[in-house]
């Protein structure tokens, strides 16, 4: 185990071990490492404690690309009582898509955001993790005398960590690539896994087209999209999809920032941003943002706040681009 934490993960398997009934909730709108890291945890627990009652419980609607991943479950509100709650990938608790996460006994956070709003009675957090999937994985590896795990489980810490590093690009030190390894040792079907997570419609594929020739630079290069409302209806494009938008942008040269406005329909714009080697996440923050160094997320309310934010990409990449010679 790499974390310096295992005061915290002794701490955390001691309160698993002592309660019979456990709710496991992570962020809304879930990605892969969300659903992953959850769903791989409770299984791990039934697996090791046949007679604990273990609950992933979130609201809203999974995506179809991981639609092929267990169901998630339900549970009324006495369910919480001398429950543990586990908050997995979910930074900060407004983000949570389990609304009822503090009718427990105990709560436990587990994340690799940066910890800017540390939470509940045990915090396990660690930033230089590519994934919470990667946290689950070398926590049953570290405790691998106590805990239990099979192929589905693997599975589903194998989907954190490819999705939320995509594909090994982000975030992947030595240590994902030697837990992936014994992941990928339990033999699931890597094919399966990612035609699901992929593949996309022939519609979203037009649409993809049709938006890259939309594609507007800033003066310093930030490239950026804006999708409206109307766009998002006439392609039936899910929450998942509009956001992915940003990704048409990920490879332009000369155009380390990236941008994707999607108006929410209310009024307000969903931000998503994505960067080389310009930290980023400090200006997500100044519009009702944050997340990671090189990939933020961000909601601007008015067109001249969605002008200032440009303004400031503009600016940023800029100053980088004045201070390295060689610019990718
Ligand atoms: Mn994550």
């Amino acid at each position: 185990m790499i974390t310096e934490n295992k005061t915290i993960t002794d701490a955390i398997l001691a309160q698993i071990q002592k309660h019979d009934r456990i709710v496991l909730c992570r962020h809304e709108n879930p990605d892969g490492d969300a659903m992953g890291s959850s769903l791989a945890l409770a299984r791990i627990i039934r697996l090791t404690w046949p007679d604990k009652d273990v609950r992933v419980v979130n609201t809203g609607i999974v995506p179809d690309s991981l639609s092929f991943l267990e169901p998630e479950d339900t549970c009324d509100v006495s369910f919480y009582e001398g429950a543990l709650v586990i908050a997995l990938d979910c930074a900060v608790l407004n983000r949570m898509a389990n609304k009822d996460y503090a009718r427990g006994d105990f709560f436990i956070k587990i994340d690799h955001h940066p910890n800017v709003e540390p939470f509940g009675d045990l915090c396990w957090v660690e930033p230089h993790r590519g994934a919470t999937s990667e946290m689950i994985a070398d926590l049953a590896a570290t405790y691998a005398d106590v805990l239990k795990m099979d192929a589905e489980a693997a599975l589903e810490l194998y989907v954190g960590i490819v999705t939320d590093t995509g594909r090994f690009q982000f975030g992947t030190t030595p240590e994902t690539m030697r837990i992936c390894a014994d992941l990928l040792a339990y033999g699931f079907d890597t094919s399966r896994m990612f035609a699901n997570l992929y593949l996309e419609d022939y519609e979203y594929k037009l649409f993809c087209a049709q938006t890259t020739a939309q594609i507007q630079r800033t003066e310093a290069g930030v490239a950026w999209l804006y999708i409206t409302q109307e766009t998002q209806e006439k392609y039936h494009l899910t929450h998942e999809q509009a956001g992915n938008t940003v990704l048409l942008l990920n490879d332009i040269k000369g155009s380390m920032i990236r941008i994707v406005f999607i108006d929410n329909g209310d009024g307000t714009t969903r931000v998503r941003l994505r960067s080389r080697f310009i930290v980023i996440n400090t200006m997500a923050e100044k519009y009702h943002g944050g997340g990671h160094a090189f990939a933020s997320g961000a909601t601007v309310h008015n067109a001249a706040e969605m002008q200032a934010l440009l303004h400031d990409a503009d600016k940023l990449q800029r100053e980088y681009v004045l201070a390295h010679n060689e610019v990718k």
